[in-house]
């Protein structure tokens, strides 16, 4: 079937013809490209073009697509089962590489996404503190909770929609969103609320308003300024673990939040949450303390497989080489635009990046909104049509991946230069 047909088909059956409102192509007009299969940095749709894949299932394939080691690890897996409902030893070898990555962690909970991994932390932070109220900072998104879904980057930042219907008015009064990178509102805010503020919660390098890094100081803050408060502090690296280093960006940063929420690489392509963090406040967790959380599919054989032979291949890898890669061809895109004079502010953090349209420097989200989102989907559109896959949002992490090489780069580069002609 050809695209149109599928997306036609699509929506009949499906709201919006789509399993996540991301890929819908709202934003960016145009119809939504199937895929049939994916390998190394390609992804080849329905009707067999082949593109240079730069969404990397929203930041999972770091190793590329169909990586030998890990599809032979699923296979492994299949045979002996799919799920058990009970416990494995395989669970007990991916906890052991999660606590051994991060110094953070002591005890961790596997599940089946990063949405349940914060949604989690957050109701474990209210049931170990007594306390109600939590901190988000705007444009960043911590997946679908009630109570982060406030102000939130991602999606909701894409379709334009602030808060969510069907949130309780009163369970999103305990969300305080503030700025990102913005301390001094941390410390009104503590100021005013701190008895009553169970945590902060924050993406320790912002990747659903697109790529935004913290100013220097500003975890540090959120640090100092929770521990002093007996607020707990969480970092949600579901993005950021394994893609910056072999770990997250608390390694790199030397900063200790009390609990960290995983996803996307840990599970190699498969469905994945995990929440971390001190033993203490773990053990608040049922069946050792009273904070309920649970799952079918929690600690699934082949999430576990794909993960680990995942973690395991990361291990022999170079980031710095990875992240070379990636300032070659952000750098290349800052050049090419220069020379056209289209405004553009190119935020990168390790193999994370965004292209935003405008001008002016991006710190927050309120800087990012000011991207021309109209010229982004017209850049999209064109980007697409040479055969280079983006994400098909503005506020949206691109990621390059160890299966990208430098023809990739040299062949996206091409293609933008030819896009910029006709922008
Ligand atoms: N920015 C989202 C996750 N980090 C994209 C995935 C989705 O919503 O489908």
């Amino acid at each position: 079937m050809d695209m149109n047909s599928l997306f036609s088909e699509a929506q009949k059956l499906i709201p919006g013809g789509v399993n996540s409102p991301v890929r819908a192509f709202r934003s960016v007009g145009g119809t939504p490209r199937f895929i049939r299969e994916a390998a190394g940095s390609k992804v080849i749709d329905a009707e067999g073009r082949e593109y240079i894949d730069y969404v990397a299932s929203w930041g999972p394939m770091i190793l590329g697509h169909s990586h030998p080691g890990v599809v032979q690890a699923i296979r492994e897996a299949a045979g002996r089962g799919t799920s058990y409902g009970a416990p494995t030893e395989i669970e007990i070898e991916m906890a052991k590489r999660i606590v051994a990555a991060f110094p953070a962690i002591e005890m961790v909970r596997m599940m089946s996404s990063g949405t349940e991994a914060t949604m989690t932390a957050i109701r474990l932070a209210r049931g170990y503190t007594g306390r109600e109220m939590i901190i988000k900072f705007t444009g960043c998104y911590h997946g679908h909770a009630d109570s982060l879904l406030v102000k939130a980057g991602s999606g909701v930042a894409t379709l334009g929609i602030p808060g969510s219907p069907g949130i309780p008015r009163r369970l999103a009064e305990l969300t305080i969103s503030l700025p990102y990178n913005d301390s001094a509102s941390v410390r009104d805010a503590v100021r005013s609320f701190g008895g009553d503020l169970a945590c902060v919660i924050v993406e320790p390098v912002a990747g659903n308003m697109g790529v935004v890094p913290p100013r220097p100081g500003f975890l540090e803050t959120l640090r100092e300024i929770t521990r002093e408060k007996g607020i707990l502090l969480i970092f949600d690296e579901v993005i950021t673990g394994f893609r910056i280093a072999y770990g997250g960006w608390q390694n790199l940063a030397s900063i200790t939040p009390d609990l960290t929420c995983l996803g996307k690489i840990i599970g190699g392509g498969l469905p994945v949450g995990a929440l971390g963090g001190r033993r203490e406040i773990m053990e608040h967790l049922a069946p050792t303390g009273p904070v309920y959380q649970a799952g079918t599919l929690s600690g699934n054989p082949l999430a576990m497989a794909a993960g680990i032979a995942t973690l395991d291949l990361l291990r022999g890898k170079s980031y710095s080489a990875l992240d070379k890669m990636t300032e070659t061809l952000c750098s290349g895109y800052r050049n090419l635009f220069a020379r056209k004079g289209i405004p553009v502010t190119i935020n990168r953090v390790g193999s994370m990046f965004t292209l935003f349209f405008t001008g002016e420097e991006v710190t927050d989200f309120a800087s990012a909104s000011r991207s021309d989102t109209e010229r982004f989907g017209r850049f999209f559109q064109g980007m697409l049509a040479e055969g280079i896959s983006l994400a098909p949002a503005q506020f949206e992490a691109g990621f390059t991946s160890f299966a990208h090489t430098d023809e990739d780069i040299s062949r996206t580069l091409d293609a933008c230069g030819k896009v910029l002609e006709k922008l």
